[in-house]
């Protein structure tokens, strides 16, 4: 298995100006035939050959070349290159027919059948699975593409730009799609099915109509308002915020089930797994009708930052996405409270991420190499990426940013670029040097920020020491000092920000050596510093804060994010202390954590949504980050215990603001109503936590009352974790009762079983992977199943016989052969062995030996497990 460079790039030999494409249709047997216009690029060695990518899978009828066919003695095949050995010309024109079996596809890469239905996933080098074709980002062509196919069992036909002819006889039809703007093979795209479909329209900031239609199987057409409703306002939002128009006179979404990620922003034809478009009210969690609303920014948004300007090479990916990310976060910040997505965005990157970074499979936000790039598509590249363009926004401000975002729309429109391009754009708008700021994309791991102060009463003055240091990576041992913006706020002792030096309430530092000292004079007495407000860059932050302290930003900060991880670290504290001793601490709350609570519930009202991410406290994944030996019985335990005091201490004013979030009305999907179920949910589930009849009962009313699924769905989960099993075992009978011919609903289903912690979880999933709804092949399904468990349900999966790791490492063996994408992804729990304890580290290990010694990987899991035995 090969290991690519990013220092090895070269340009491509050859360019492809026209690709014409035509699909006869058949479920077994696809023929495809593609016709390239090509020409010799002139920044290339001129005596280059031609080299196409293909997959194995590819079966090779004919190859000519201007109209001549080629000789099986004129390539070479080898490891997905042929390589052509003959003299070509300047330009010239290379047909080529290929044959391909969708129904074989179980990788869900290149052509492949969805429950009956053609679709395609190409990205990142899926193309090469449907024809021989320079399949690198950086070789970008006009496509036209003809689909042929049954017209009874494949009605709709689509491709990426606009139809611009169609016909039919007897049996068949066929329609021809052509894109004017030249892309990437990655993101072409084609479906073939039986589609129903909601259809809108947007009218530019220019003024032109586009036709937005969304297609998804015929049950569920109620269902994709939503999504419509997400598209309209995230078009509008790309023009008013970023000043970028739609181009194409029409824009498509299809709703697929076998999907390996969530979406994909295909030129003009998006596809999406339907966890990421399909909405209604009975059947979704108002947590999916946000994941629905920020996919479909997300992939719209990709229409320039990605398809427009594109990336020169898969090294690059965090130039399209970590951007991308970032607006479809500041989309979702305007959409509804910015503050509550911040929180939500840091809690990812600060459990998901961090861990990521401190792992076996760490890497640098442009990683150096790669043997299967699908493993680099990670929170590293994502969102550590979309923190750095935050940075950028941070450091040059709001206008110049814009400045800095026009400047590379314009300057790069139609061409394949990389990360420094961007930055290069930020540094010509700001006439700042960037050049230190850029190590963000080239050093691995999370820089560690150690903070001290010192008051000297007698002068007034204030000093901050600023101590910056990144642990070694695998493979990058040596660290240098970051560009890290750092927002300050100081305040007094009533609770009044301090004005500093620029006369502001806060202020950005620049943190750029080792070692940074910043000094304020003219104090009269000690204040109180709140470091890294908004997060303001993704670093761990130690100052050694009293409890006072943190109770003190807790209740006068008015950054949202700060006061909000005031509360986690007062939380943090008191967890930490109990996890040492084992986590089934039944010694008193201390009063500070009662008392804050109390105020957390008293003014909860006043901000719903927020109040509900205070009161929660920080999850096993995060306490498990933070430690240095992971101890998940101590985590689990400690976090139930306080939960229940809290639920105790607490107990009149949950129930008070629990029937105060109640409401009478009529279910609506808006931010206001969406977080009165959000803290009216969270209440619930801390009054269950104290084991009576009584929640008991209300949560069974909530079960049966509620016209939606965020309420119906909550109140079943807290029944589940509740002690009352026999109750639970007919909420979840009944619910499936209720709700079998939902897929969607039915993966919610399965998960909420596979997180249940109770002892005996292993043998419950092993039944669940037997249960009707359930199906191998469908990556929902085994992610609701395999992933929750293995990921969520920590106590069960670590349990000390080894069961949780050997079942795993059985279903990575088996999953291998039919997706190694999936396989690759559900490995990542046991890759994070040297986390625990002596006995788990052997036991871990010797499953990660078992997969490998099983034979023949896939190099999607021979590259995770290779770096995580090293
Ligand atoms: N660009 C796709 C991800 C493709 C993953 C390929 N293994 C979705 C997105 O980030 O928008
Ligand atoms: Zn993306």
């Amino acid at each position: 298995k090969s290991v690519i460079y990013l220092k090895d790039y070269t340009v491509p030999a050859f360019l492809v100006e026209t690709v014409d494409l035509r699909f006869e249709l058949d479920a077994t047997a696809t023929c495809v035939e593609s016709v390239l216009r090509m020409r010799r690029n002139p920044q290339a060695s001129p005596d280059e050959s031609l080299c196409l990518f293909g997959h194995d899978s590819l079966e090779l009828l004919s190859l000519s070349i201007d109209g001549v066919d080629l000789p099986s003695s004129a390539w070479l095949r080898q490891d997905e290159v042929l390589r052509l050995t003959v003299q070509l010309n300047e330009t010239f024109e290379l047909r080529c027919v290929t044959k391909i079996n969708p129904e074989a596809n179980t990788a869900l890469e290149g052509l492949y059948l969805s429950d009956g239905m053609f679709c395609t996933q190409c990205e990142a080098e899926g193309f090469r699975r449907i024809t021989f074709y320079p399949d690198r980002p950086d070789v970008m062509a006009v496509f036209t593409t003809t689909l042929i196919a049954n017209k009874n069992e494949y009605p709709i036909l689509l491709s990426n730009g606009n139809p611009v002819a169609q016909g039919s006889d007897e049996t068949n039809h066929w329609v021809t799609w052509q894109d004017p703007f030249p892309k990437p093979a990655y993101l072409f795209a084609l479906v073939a099915g039986d589609l129903s479909c909601a259809e809108d329209t947007f009218i530019t900031q220019s003024g032109r109509a586009v036709k937005l239609q969304i297609y998804a199987e015929a049950k569920d057409l109620d269902k994709l308002g939503h999504a419509m409703e997400s598209l309209k306002q995230s078009m509008r939002w790309d023009e008013r915020v970023y000043g970028r128009e739609y181009d194409l006179d029409i824009y498509m979404i299809v709703a697929v089930d076998f999907f390996n990620m969530g979406a994909m922003e295909n030129k003009g034809l998006n596809i999406f797994n339907t966890s990421c478009v399909l909405a209604h009210p009975r059947t979704t969690t108002d947590a999916a009708f946000q994941r629905v609303e920020s996919v479909v920014a997300h992939e719209y948004f990709h229409n320039w930052s990605g398809n427009r300007v594109t990336c020169r090479d898969w090294f690059q990916l965090s130039l399209k996405e970590g951007f991308t990310v970032f607006r479809d976060q500041c989309f979702s910040a305007d959409m509804h409270s910015a503050a509550v997505r911040r929180v939500e965005d840091v809690t990812l990157l600060r459990t998901a991420q961090f861990a990521e970074d401190a792992g076996p499979m760490s890497h640098p936000v442009r990683p150096e190499s790669f043997i299967e790039i699908s493993n680099f598509y990670t929170l590293t590249v994502y969102e550590k990426g979309a923190e750095i363009v935050r940075m950028l926004h941070t450091l040059l401000g709001e206008s110049l940013f814009r400045k800095g975002t026009d400047l590379y729309f314009d300057r790069h429109d139609g061409q394949a670029v990389t990360t420094d391009d961007f930055v290069a754009c930020m540094e010509a708008v700001s006439q700042r040097d960037l050049t230190q700021f850029k190590r963000w994309y080239s050093q691995a791991g999370t820089p560690r920020l150690d903070v001290i102060d010192d008051y000297d009463a007698d002068q007034g003055t204030y000093s901050l020491r600023f101590i910056q240091s990144t642990p070694p990576t695998p493979g990058q041992t040596e660290k240098y000092p970051l560009h890290i913006p750092l927002n300050l706020a100081l305040f007094d002792s009533n609770g009044e920000v301090i004005p500093l030096s620029n006369g502001q309430s806060s202020q950005l530092l620049e943190l750029t050596n080792e070692e940074t000292t910043f000094v304020v004079e003219g104090l009269h007495e000690q204040p109180i510093p709140s470091l890294l407000r908004g997060f303001s860059a993704p670093v761990k932050l130690f100052y050694p804060y009293t409890e006072e302290q943190l109770s003190f930003l807790l209740t006068y900060e008015m950054d949202g994010f700060s006061r909000w991880d005031a509360g986690q670290q007062l939380a943090v504290r008191l967890l930490q202390a109990r996890i040492l001793k084992g986590g089934k601490v039944e010694e008193e709350l201390p009063k500070t954590i009662v008392a804050a609570w109390k105020v957390l519930l008293e003014n909860a009202s006043d901000d719903p949504a927020m109040a509900s991410l205070l009161l929660t406290l920080p999850t096993e994944a995060y306490l498990s980050e933070i430690s240095s030996v992971i101890d998940v019985d101590a985590i689990f335990h400690a976090r139930r215990t306080v939960r229940r005091q809290l639920a105790q201490a607490l107990e009149t004013q949950w129930l008070t603001l629990y029937n105060e979030m109640g409401s009478e009305e009529r279910y609506r999907p808006d931010s206001s109503e969406m977080a009165r179920r959000s803290l009216k949910n969270t209440c619930l589930s801390y009054l269950m936590a104290l084991d009576s009849p009584t929640y008991l009962a209300l949560a069974e009313q909530q079960f049966a009352e509620s016209d939606n699924m965020t309420e119906q769905f909550a109140a079943l989960s807290a029944v589940v974790y509740s002690v009352f099993t026999d109750s639970a075992r007919e909420m979840l009978d009944e619910f499936l009762n209720q709700w079998q011919h939902e897929s969607l609903v039915m993966n919610q289903w399965l998960a909420l079983q596979a997180a249940d912690p109770k002892a005996g979880a292993l043998s419950r999933v092993k039944a669940l992977l037997e249960h009707p709804v359930y199906d191998s092949r469908n990556p929902n399904k085994l992610r609701a199943v395999i992933s929750t468990f293995c990921n969520q349900n920590t106590v069960n999966f670590h349990g000390l016989d080894g069961e949780g790791y050997r079942f795993l490492a059985d279903k990575i063996i088996e999953l291998d052969k039919q997706n190694p994408q999936v396989a690759s992804r559900l490995l990542t729990p046991l890759t994070r062995w040297k986390r625990y304890d002596d006995q788990r580290q052997a036991l871990m290990k010797a499953q990660l030996q078992r997969i490998i010694e099983s034979g023949d990987l896939s190099g999607d899991v021979y590259e995770v497990l290779s770096k995580s035995m090293a």
